[in-house]
């Protein structure tokens, strides 16, 4: 049957400080109510629900030097990447359950760290609609949210960018962007600048969704650690509408699904984070029970007769 997944702890943390719309707050519990834990239970895996953390409300004010909320975006983060960190160190899959994709940041910053601590080579897919490469001078919103790869490089807010200590999280080499089709002017040219490694939907559309996997997870081998983050906007909003910030024009759910399966067969997915959920939006969870759909493909499940 399937390959044996390490024990998974699934970490809430309900916020949208992050983001320009309210309501991915509720991500963790839809995330919940749609059967993720049990549907992980289903697939063999060992399965930890830690709760909820508990960080600043969210104040809901304008941006004050092109960031709204940057001091409650610092303290989730930071709870974040403690609790992620704990649960690496405890020989666990952290699954991160946003809130909106700041979040990535802690988490992300976390296993960084861990990386380092263990000798792993890291790799991060970013699978998203939009690059999140934008700074303070160039953010058309001054939401964090579209910030977060470019914090994790060394270019953001000194409070975000050393999160973890004396040194940015990563460097742009390790970081694959999937599914991308909604990037700012001054952000583009950031993205060039540091060179991100950036699967679009026009090269997706060119080349396929298998070929743009087999290039994603190329050098990837057994002493990788592979984090996914998996922002649900990601996804065609005709398949997943319940996100604050829909860009038309995204994988559908073939596509989602072959990216999911490719990355279960490498074996190396050590943490996840699912963000951007927005129950505020969806339709009767809708969104929400295809990431869980997509997190059962990421563990294994196949639809074909592969198992
Ligand atoms: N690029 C836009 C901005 O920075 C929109 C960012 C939206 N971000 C997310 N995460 N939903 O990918 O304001
Ligand atoms: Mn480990
Ligand atoms: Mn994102
Ligand atoms: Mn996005």
């Amino acid at each position: 049957m399937s390959r044996r997944y390490p024990p998974v702890s699934l970490v809430g943390a309900p916020t949208d400080v992050g983001a320009g719309h309210r309501g991915a707050r509720l991500g963790p519990e839809a995330l919940r109510i749609a059967g993720l834990g049990e549907a992980l239970v289903a697939r063999g895996v060992d399965v930890e629900d830690r709760g909820n953390l508990d960080g600043p409300r969210n104040p809901w004010q304008k941006p004050v030097e092109g960031y709204r909320h940057l001091p409650e975006v610092v303290e989730w983060n930071r709870l974040v990447m403690e609790a992620v960190l704990a649960e690496l160190r405890g020989g666990r899959m952290p699954i991160m359950l946003g809130g909106d994709h700041c979040l990535g940041l802690g988490s992300i910053t976390a296993v960084a760290r861990h990386c380092r601590e263990t000798g792993k080579q890291l790799r991060v897919l970013w699978l998203d609609a939009h690059a999140d490469f934008n700074t303070s001078q160039v953010t058309p919103s001054g939401n964090i949210h579209g910030m977060p790869v470019a914090c994790l490089c060394g270019i953001g807010p000194r409070e975000l960018t050393h999160l973890g200590g004396d040194a940015p999280a990563i460097t742009p080499d390790v970081v694959r962007q999937i599914g991308i089709r909604s990037v700012d002017e001054g952000e583009k040219r950031l993205v060039k600048e540091y060179g991100l490694d950036v699967y679009d939907m026009r090269y997706i559309d060119e080349v396929g969704m298998k070929r743009v996997m087999e290039e994603a997870l190329e050098g990837v081998d057994d002493n990788t650690h592979l984090h996914v983050s998996f922002d649900v906007d990601f996804l065609d909003p005709s398949i997943a509408p319940g996100v604050g910030t829909t860009v038309p024009g995204g994988p559908n759910y073939r596509e989602a699904q072959l990216v999911m399966e490719m990355i279960a067969d490498t074996g190396r997915m050590a943490s996840l984070d699912i963000v951007e959920l927005n129950p505020i939006i969806d339709k009767r969870n809708r969104t929400g029970r295809l990431a869980v759909a997509l997190v059962e493909s990421l563990f294994g499940k196949s639809t074909l007769m592969r198992d």
